[in-house]
C-alpha cells in the first residue's frame, strides 16, 4: 500500500494539497474490506469524565468512533472488569498510591485506582456508542491477580483472551483499534496484534491517552517499531 503520510507531506510541499482530486483521495483513503474488523477498547463509564480512573477528553472519541463503525462489518468491543481487590488497585497495596509502581510476579504493574468493578455502572460500556452491529465483546482483567490491558494476552504473558483465535477462526486479518487508553489497552492491544501477525493500525483520532510517566510516547514509539500504522480517522473509507 502507498504510504500516505510520505505522499500527503509530499503533496503539502509541492502545494497541491488544495487541488487534490476526490478520485486520487479515494485511492488513498483505507477502505474496510470483509476481512477488517473495528476493536473498540475500553470506552466505559470508568474512564470518560467524572469516572473512576478518567482519561482527559475520553468523551470525545465516542462520536469518532460512532462514526467510523459505519464503515465496519465487523466490530469487536473490549470491557476491562475487574474482581473487587483486583491487584492492579492501588488500594488492594497498603501504603501505595494510584500512579506508583511495583514488582509483582509477573513484571511491573502500574497502579490505578478503583475502576472497572465487575457489575459496576463505572464498568458498563458508554450508553452513547452506538454499533449494533458489533459482534462480540471480550471481557478481561477478570483474573484477580493479573492484570490485562491487551485484548489478546494478560499481563503474566501468557493467559489469553480467546481473542486470536476468535479472529482467525472468523479469517479476519486487518485490525484497527481504537478506544481507551492510547497508552495502556489500545497500544498493547495493537502491539499483541502485531505479534499474533495481523495488520494493525490505531486511529489516532479516535483514542485519548492517560499518559504517566512517559507512557504515551514510550507506546507510540513501541508500536511504531512493531510496525503498527498510525492513521487518523479521516484515512478510512465509510
Ligand atoms: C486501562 C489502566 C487500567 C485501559 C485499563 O483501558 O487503558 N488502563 N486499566
Ligand atoms: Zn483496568
Amino acid at each position: 500500500m502507498l504510504d500516505r503520510r510520505q505522499i500527503l507531506t509530499g503533496l503539502a510541499t509541492t502545494a497541491v494539497a488544495g487541488i487534490i482530486s476526490s478520485k486520487v483521495w479515494a485511492a488513498m483513503s483505507i477502505k474496510p474490506d470483509d476481512a477488517s474488523a473495528l476493536l473498540v477498547i475500553d470506552v466505559q463509564n470508568c474512564f470518560l469524565p467524572g469516572g473512576s480512573l478518567a482519561v482527559k477528553e475520553g468523551d470525545q472519541v465516542v462520536p469518532v468512533i460512532n462514526r467510523i463503525a459505519k464503515g465496519f462489518t465487523n466490530v469487536v468491543m473490549t470491557q476491562d472488569w475487574h474482581t473487587e481487590g483486583h491487584v492492579s488497585f492501588a488500594s488492594a497495596h497498603p501504603g501505595k498510591k494510584p500512579f506508583e509502581i511495583i514488582d509483582l510476579p509477573y513484571g511491573k504493574q502500574v497502579l490505578w485506582p478503583d475502576h472497572c468493578v465487575q457489575g459496576t455502572d463505572g464498568a458498563l460500556l458508554s450508553k452513547d456508542i452506538s454499533i449494533p452491529q458489533a459482534e462480540l465483546v471480550i471481557r478481561k482483567g477478570f483474573h484477580k491477580d493479573v492484570d490485562s490491558y491487551s485484548a489478546f494476552t494478560e499481563a503474566d504473558g501468557k493467559t489469553t483472551t480467546g481473542l486470536e483465535a476468535y479472529l482467525k477462526a472468523r479469517k479476519l486479518k486487518r485490525l484497527f483499534v481504537a478506544g481507551l487508553a492510547t497508552d495502556f489497552c489500545v497500544a498493547w492491544t495493537a502491539l499483541d496484534a502485531r505479534k499474533a501477525g495481523f495488520e494493525t493500525y490505531v486511529v489516532e483520532d479516535a483514542c485519548r491517552g492517560i499518559d504517566t510517566q512517559g507512557s504515551l510516547a514510550k507506546a507510540w514509539a513501541d508500536m511504531a517499531q512493531a510496525g503498527v500504522k498510525r492513521i487518523q480517522s479521516a484515512d478510512i473509507a465509510v
